[in-house]
């Protein structure tokens, strides 16, 4: 049998966490022959809920959920960490400005990012769920220098699972038919959904639409606003789909992507595409071995070219903001 992986989950009595949580322990992160041991990491009032989830877990008997340790102190949740996923996060509240959520989120994510440099292990691979997710995750890896740096990522996932199905319910096919769709940029308003290098069932995929002020008014802000769009029917955030997104992005580090195909995942840039070295953005990858690579050589066309520059300039702008606080 496999050595159990150590799996830190951040926020763990929070709404992702418990939609993350059973779909970890029962194998769906790393697969159905790895076993895992789950360290919660919360704050110390919810502890408690924690517990409660934990003695969810238990209930479900697992067969590879090996152990289960619940903690506040961030050295002990990341003590010999395999994957650890970043999920606890301090929301934008009501006439929050930028600087105050990214200061705030500096507060969590700094020492953080310490932990993990201090602690984990040396295959370490980090997930930034929680928003700004791609800030959020160059903070993190600022504070953790013997951590080499492309094993910090930020999750684009539930953009680019969005954009699969809007993008199949408008042609009429099925999400498997799609391929080699990408989210550019950042997890955010301005992230940019691309499907010019996309394919459906082998076909590329804009000529298949052949519609660009579908694209323009309909899809790419779809995909977009979703995050407000379930808040507004659902009356809370996105939860299991974000879970399910954590699952996929670990899922396809870990154990690659299909021949042929490629993912999104918000990685450190080193240059390409002019999205300046060092920034946290989202790209075309294909992953081998667990190690994954930006995708090369796309033609960007004018109208990708202006949203991957809109996406990226607010990226560097949280960049300079986080590096004025003494974050990075
Ligand atoms: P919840 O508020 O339900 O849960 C967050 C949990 O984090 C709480 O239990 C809280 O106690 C805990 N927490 C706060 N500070 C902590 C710290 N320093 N250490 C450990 N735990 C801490 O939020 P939830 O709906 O679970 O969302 C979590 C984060 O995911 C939010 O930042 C949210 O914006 C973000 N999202 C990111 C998405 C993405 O695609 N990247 C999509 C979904 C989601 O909006």
């Amino acid at each position: 049998t496999r050595t159990p992986v150590n799996v830190t989950v951040t926020g763990a009595a929070g709404q992702i966490g418990y939609a993350l949580l059973f779909r970890i322990a029962s194998g769906h992160l790393l697969g159905p022959d790895v076993p895992v041991n789950l360290r919660l990491l919360e704050i110390t009032p919810a502890l408690k809920a924690a517990e409660g989830t934990a003695m969810e877990l238990d209930d479900c008997a697992f067969p590879l959920l090996r152990s289960i340790e619940i903690t506040d102190d961030a050295n002990v949740a990341f003590d010999g960490a395999n994957v650890a996923l970043l999920v606890g996060a301090r929301p934008r509240t009501k006439g929050m400005e930028r600087g105050d959520l990214l200061a705030a989120n500096g507060g969590i994510f700094k020492p953080q990012g310490k932990a993990i440099n201090d602690n984990a292990a040396d295959d370490i691979k980090v997930l930034v769920v929680g928003n700004p997710a791609n800030t959020n995750a160059l903070i993190a890896q600022a504070s953790a220098p013997d951590v080499p740096a492309e094993r910090f990522t930020a999750m684009t996932r539930l953009d680019h699972n969005r954009a699969l199905t809007q993008l199949a319910k408008k042609t009429g096919t099925t999400v498997s038919d799609i391929k080699r769709l990408t989210i550019w940029g950042n997890h955010s308003a301005t992230q940019y959904p691309d499907i010019f290098h996309a394919e459906i069932a082998g076909k590329n995929a804009a000529e298949v639409v052949n519609d660009q002020q579908w694209l323009a008014d309909e899809f790419i802000p779809t995909v977009a606003k979703r995050g407000a769009a379930i808040i507004e029917a659902r009356g809370a955030s996105s939860a299991a789909s974000a879970a399910n997104a954590a699952i996929d992005h670990v899922h396809t580090w870990v154990n690659g992507t299909a021949e042929g195909d490629w993912t999104s995942m918000g990685i450190p840039s080193d240059g390409s595409y002019g999205v300046p070295e060092g920034l946290i953005s989202s790209f075309p990858v294909t992953v081998k071995d667990g190690q994954y690579s930006i995708v090369q050589g796309l033609d960007i066309n004018e109208f990708s070219r202006a949203r991957i520059d809109a996406s990226v300039k607010e990226l560097a702008e949280e960049r300079d903001a986080v590096r004025e606080l003494g974050l990075i």
